[in-house]
């Protein structure tokens, strides 16, 4: 049977990552306003616009015929599949170039071309072809997530642990829209995914059919590319540059779009060797020029610090990173994202900057001559108000890949475009120490007169003494997985890493709900690694039925719940800011979390105060499978130091810590 021709594929253009800036983050120029059209502009294709098939008549009664028609098994498949004597047709490991195979065959085959190890996903109506493709295919790992959330936030942490492509499948519709805040989750903090989504036969597009939903579009503004394939005998080739897109230059989530007859329909298999994507051209060289600049600029300065985003640990730039330190002895500081990138037993690390920053790594900051954002994008949570951020630098140096984040919230003094690792490697071969002397010795006094600091208590268990604790017996070396809460800036101050990827967290959306599926992708990521999963009471219920898959799959992941019983960081806001207004933050109606664990199969644990809390996280460490821990804390606890929104970084409040409480 001849493979089904149908129209070109269609695809979205590259997204700009800053809508502020011309040249985007895949490379290609956009403007904003393209960016925002409603009406799609497509690459090699025609607009699907809804509105041009939008309920009428014709487009009904064909859409109704063509569902019968992809409703109908496919007798060539059927007719393979005799031929190979019951065995689906093609398992895809057997897939060879020149086979006869269904789109969904072509599939399977092209992720495991791309080395992909596991494939998060849930499925339904629309992506039945794809799941049909994996019967009886046990080399094609897939891990069956209780909800699609689940399963792009598992894909995440897988990423963002090994480095590699994380990928995960939903059906159409409702499977699809489950996953929205998992792809703005990764576009933020660029996490290479590629997320595959059924989609209703190509026949039905546009007549609100069961369980459609114009994905492509909903997600445009966050997938850094995304397909809609309507020619199954593109199928290899998008699944290349999806792979290719998804981790080169800045790293994204790439969708590709398949509805269901497409996945059905059939192709000569063929891989193209070559890519070459229109449009995508990212940056692989370096600038000498700049860099020489800002060698030059670091021999003059006498104040210098050096800012390490999330930039530093996916360029895989580390070692890089403390030679270009150790040769120009100048102080950092790691972001949110960043720990890890920089080892935190270095004598030069300041800590965490921003809102909750460090009253060392704050004060460097505003007080510096020369700044050094590396993978860092100056993102508000570090800066605090803008036109009070660094103050006497005399110079912006940043180190990035993306040109669209030069400049964008920082007027930049020398621009370092490239791969932050090409960079620093070049710089090293130049660089020379900073005039510093007196400035690490103001930053030392600085880091033994402020520490982070918590007042601590023998009747009560303190959030910050069991992150303390969590580090001490792990001596740092832990995949730790956060959600987002106080509990997050208790592990960024708390929690010292050493090694890139040991810190998964959402940083740039702040997704409720990520920390502990993030934390079961990291696990089969690592699976000889120690991976705890730090959670607020809050966050742990937004994807609590995930411990399924912990218990079924013996993912050994350290499940902890610090429970304070209330939505901890707003309770502080509102306690800080609102004037001890506290509206709906209280958690009272939470289960029983030991309960719900032994309800799903794993051992629970709970500890009320010190003793209890060493003694079941030692019982916790010796346990082979998932287990989970509840360390009961008081809820009046705040995060400190603070700066408030629309202060300078310099305008702490120290809290607790220096008895200066608002
Ligand atoms: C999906 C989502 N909804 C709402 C928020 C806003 N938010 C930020 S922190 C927070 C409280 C989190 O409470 P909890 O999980 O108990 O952690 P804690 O702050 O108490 O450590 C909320 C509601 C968010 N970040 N994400
Ligand atoms: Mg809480």
């Amino acid at each position: 049977m001849e493979p089904i021709q149908t129209d070109p594929i269609q695809t979205a253009p590259f997204r700009t990552h800053s809508g502020a800036a011309e040249t985007g983050r895949a490379g290609a120029r956009r403007t904003e306003s393209k960016r925002f059209e409603p009406n799609r502009t497509e690459i090699g294709g025609p607009d699907t616009n809804r509105a041009d098939t939008h309920r009428t008549e014709p487009a009904r009664e064909n859409a109704v015929q063509a569902e019968r028609a992809a409703a109908q098994p496919n007798s060539a498949a059927q007719h393979h599949a005799a031929e190979l004597d019951g065995r689906l047709p093609h398992p895809p490991y057997q897939v060879q170039e020149g086979d006869l195979v269904t789109g969904s065959e072509a599939l399977l085959r092209g992720l495991l071309l791309e080395g992909v190890e596991c494939v998060f996903g849930y499925p339904g109506g629309n992506v039945l072809y794809i799941y049909d493709a994996m019967v009886g295919n046990p080399e094609f790992k897939h891990i069956l997530t209780r909800h699609e959330q689940g399963a792009i936030h598992a894909a995440d942490g897988y990423a963002r642990s090994t480095g590699k492509v994380g990928v995960c499948i939903a059906t159409s519709g409702p499977g699809a829209t489950n996953l929205v805040t998992g792809i703005a989750t990764a576009y933020m903090d660029s996490v290479p995914l590629v997320i595959i989504t059924g989609n209703v036969p190509t026949t039905v597009m546009g007549t609100d059919a069961f369980q459609e939903a114009d994905i492509v579009s909903i997600t445009m503004p966050i997938t850094k590319h995304s397909y809609l394939v309507r020619d199954v005998t593109e199928l290899p080739r998008i699944i290349r540059e999806a792979f290719h897109i998804a981790s080169t230059g800045r790293k994204g989530p790439v969708l590709i779009d398949i509805p269901k007859d497409v996945s059905n329909h059939q192709l000569i298999y063929k891989r193209p060797l070559q890519l070459d994507i229109r449009g995508y051209k990212p940056e692989s060289r370096i600038e000498p020029d700049q860099i020489d600049r800002l060698v030059q600029a670091v021999r003059e300065s006498e104040r210098p610090v050096i800012i390490a985003g999330g930039g530093v640990v996916y360029s895989g730039a580390s070692e890089e990173l403390i030679e270009f330190v150790n040769r120009t002895q100048i102080p950092v500081t790691t972001t949110l994202l960043g720990h890890g990138g920089f080892p935190s037993g270095h004598e030069l690390w300041m800590g965490m900057a921003g809102m909750h920053g460090t009253y060392t790594a704050n004060t460097a900051i505003q007080n510096a001559d020369l700044i050094i954002s590396i993978g860092s994008r100056f993102d508000d949570r570090l800066t605090m108000k803008l036109e009070g951020f660094a103050p006497k630098a005399r110079q912006i140096a940043h180190i990035d890949i993306d040109p669209a984040e030069i400049g964008k919230n920082i007027k930049t003094d020398i621009a370092c475009v490239g791969d932050i690792k090409a960079v620093l490697q070049y710089a090293n071969t130049k660089a020379q120490q900073a005039d510093s002397k007196a400035w690490i010795a103001t930053i030392q006094a600085n880091m033994s007169k402020h520490p982070l600091n918590y007042e601590d208590s023998d009747t009560e268990l303190k959030p910050q003494f069991v992150i303390e604790m969590l580090q001490e017996t792990t001596r740092g070396e832990a995949i730790v997985t956060t959600d987002v809460g106080q509990h997050q800036m208790w592990v960024g101050q708390f929690y010292r890493f050493n090694q890139p990827r040991s810190l998964i967290t959402s940083g740039g959306l702040g997704t409720m709900g990520f920390g502990f599926p993030s934390a079961i992708g990291a696990q089969v990521g690592n699976p000889g690694r120690l991976v705890i999963s730090i959670n607020g009471d809050g966050g742990m219920q937004m994807c609590a039925q995930e411990m399924a898959i912990c218990a079924i799959h013996k993912i050994p992941v350290k499940i902890v719940v610090i429970n304070n019983q209330v939505l901890g960081m707003v309770k502080q806001w509102q306690e800080l800011i609102h004037e001890q207004r506290f509206s709906h933050i209280d958690l009272a109606g939470s289960p029983d979390f030991v309960k719900l664990a032994e309800a799903y199969g794993i051992k629970g644990l709970r500890a009320r105060n010190k003793a209890e809390a060493y003694a079941v996280w030692q019982e916790a460490l010796e346990t082979d499978g998932p287990v989970l821990i509840e360390f009961v804390v008081p809820k009046e606890e705040n995060v400190y130091p603070m700066v408030f929104s629309g202060m300078t970084l310099d305008q702490m409040v120290m809290g607790d810590i220096e008895n200066d409480k608002r």
